[in-house]
């Protein structure tokens, strides 16, 4: 059967997720392809290749999006199809498919034998109505079925793949910049995160964090490498694994076989001299670490971060020590945070000597413990179907008066830049009061990444890279501030009742 996906945004990261399943789908028979519905011509695209199975994978805020796309694809190709959503949002968010009478299922969870299951049962018309994952909609009934156990070895899945993304965006293939995934999984419980809701629904389902085998890990990055280039590596693990099997092996294989400078993710408690000194012989030239609230409580009761500011400055002593870049990410405007609370994680920044710090506005993803604890404490009462596609531009919550909510919106716009330019500070906190506006979304988006190509990844990229990139943005600006231009799924009404 051939199954076609369809991604809404431009496509700067590569959709792991996606790219995943489309390997396991192949190894299963079937034929897949991509299309990015910001392409022109998405409807002739879809009815030349007349799929049996729309897939979209999904994250809160732009699932609206695709629930248009899908209803609007459902009017106009003239075939019928079964239409698929997974990812995130439907994962927390199951109600999404009682919402939406055109979506004809939802997996919760991985979907890895889930999808190649449905499609499998759908080639050969079998029953659909009770495969584990999926909640399906048939003859008028919704029929809800558990979540099958985790892949318990991640060493037996198929490479992603990465023809699929290259077929709809070759230039992707080319850039030097490519992202890959060593593990699954993380144990904590940080309230804004989705992963204390993704082990609650997987408890007793098998083991949640897993890790490839550094060999295989490596042996896919190799063939990456060989067949569309490589110049530098972001490993998007919530984790990056540290144990010593894993890392034993990586340290030892990759400076051979990749040999190129990369950048990942680790927690506070997970940088030690021992790690730190392993990686950075392997190649690691930049890690990535969450501080998230500069202020204790912030920090430990409301996000159940479980560290204190001790164990995070001294781990990025540990980092700076080593000569590496440390990067942080932080969140601003949490429930019962005031301008000062957030002035205090700037301010941890600057203690950490932080090279770059990402900034983000917190938003209360549906069935999340901080979701729960803004709406008990009247932080937050909206529908979970209106929050934005991004947590760049603004807040959600309520806060103790229209300034408070203005300057942390501003702030949050500016963060990146006063971590690097402290002594900027005076004059630029006066810009916290005026109106948030386009501008200030514009020059936090350019800035963080003119600084992360700067500083975090010092490798050469060519001319044309430049060239596509900043025609990329130009895109993006002129998308932004013109005000989008209507899309054919957007000026057809919602469809209700078609
Ligand atoms: C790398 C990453 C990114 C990358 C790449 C995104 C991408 N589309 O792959 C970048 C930087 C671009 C990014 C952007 C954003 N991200 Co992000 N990202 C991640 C991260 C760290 C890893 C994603 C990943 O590759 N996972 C591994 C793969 C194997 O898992 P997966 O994608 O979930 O797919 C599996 C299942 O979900 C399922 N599945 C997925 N899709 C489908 C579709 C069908 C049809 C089926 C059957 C099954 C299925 O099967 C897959 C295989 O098992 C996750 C956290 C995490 N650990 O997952 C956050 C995460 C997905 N991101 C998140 C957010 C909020 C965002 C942004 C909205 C942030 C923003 N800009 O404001 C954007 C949204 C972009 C978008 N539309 O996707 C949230 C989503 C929360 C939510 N409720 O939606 C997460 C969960 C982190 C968190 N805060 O908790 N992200
Ligand atoms: S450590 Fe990171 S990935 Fe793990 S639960 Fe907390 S925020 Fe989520």
């Amino acid at each position: 059967m051939r199954v076609l996906f369809i991604k809404h945004d431009p496509s700067y990261a590569e959709p792991l997720g996606l790219m995943q399943l489309s390997a396991a789908l192949k190894a299963a028979g079937h034929q897949t392809r991509l299309v990015f519905s910001y392409q022109p011509d998405l409807l002739a695209k879809v009815r030349a290749y007349r799929p049996g199975v729309i897939a979209y994978s999904s994250t809160t805020g732009i699932h609206r999006t695709y629930a248009a796309i899908n209803r609007w694809l459902k009017r106009r190709t003239g075939f019928p199809f079964f239409a698929a959503f997974g990812g995130p949002h439907v994962t927390y968010f199951p109600e999404f498919i009682d919402q939406n009478p055109e979506v004809d299922g939802i997996c919760r969870g991985e979907g890895d034998v889930a999808l190649p299951e449905l499609v499998a049962n759908l080639t050969s018309g079998q029953d659909i109505r009770h495969i584990p994952n999926w909640r399906i909609r048939a003859d008028g009934v919704i029929y809800e079925n558990e979540v099958r156990p985790l892949v318990p070895d991640l060493d037996g899945l198929p490479f992603p793949d990465h023809e699929i993304l290259y077929q709809a965006d070759p230039y992707l293939g080319r850039f030097g910049l490519k992202r890959f995934l060593a593990s699954r999984g993380c144990p904590f419980k940080c309230s804004y995160c989705f992963n204390h809701m993704f082990n609650r629904l997987y408890r007793g389902k098998g083991q949640i964090v897993r890790h490839m085998s550094a060999g295989l890990l490596i042996d896919q990055m190799a063939a990456v490498k060989r067949q569309y280039g490589l110049n530098f590596v972001k490993f998007v693990d919530d984790n990056f694994p540290t144990n010593d099997d894993f890392l034993d092996e990586f340290v030892g294989k990759y400076p051979d076989r990749i040999g190129r400078p990369f950048y990942l993710n680790l927690r506070a408690n997970y940088v030690t001299e021992q790690n730190v000194t392993r990686l950075k012989k392997a190649g690691c030239v930049a890690i990535n670490m969450a501080v998230e609230a500069g202020n204790d409580f912030i920090r430990n009761r409301v996000l159940k971060r479980g560290m204190t500011r001790e164990q995070i400055l001294t781990a990025a002593s540990l980092i700076k020590k080593h000569g590496l870049i440390l990067t942080t990410q932080n969140i601003i405007g949490n429930p019962g945070e005031d301008f000062a609370d957030s002035l205090e994680t700037y301010r941890i920044n600057l203690d950490m000597g932080t090279d770059f710090a990402e900034c983000f506005l917190l938003q209360p993803y549906p069935g999340t413990e901080v979701e729960s604890y803004a709406r008990e404490n009247g932080y937050y009462a909206d529908q979970t179907d209106s929050l934005r596609e991004s947590y760049w531009v603004s807040s959600p919550l309520k806060f103790e008066s229209a300034l408070e909510k203005r300057r942390i919106e501003n702030f949050h716009k500016l963060f990146s830049y006063l971590v690097r330019h402290p002594r900027q500070f005076g004059r630029v906190m006066r810009l916290t009061r005026w109106r948030p506006n386009r501008l200030f979304v514009f020059f936090q988006r350019y800035y963080d990444m003119l600084v992360i190509k700067r500083v975090v990844m010092p490798v050469p990229f060519s001319w044309k890279d430049y060239l596509i990139n900043i025609s990329r943005v130009g895109s993006f600006i002129t998308n932004f501030i013109l005000a989008e231009k209507k899309k054919p799924w957007e000026s057809e009404g919602d469809g209700a009742g078609c």
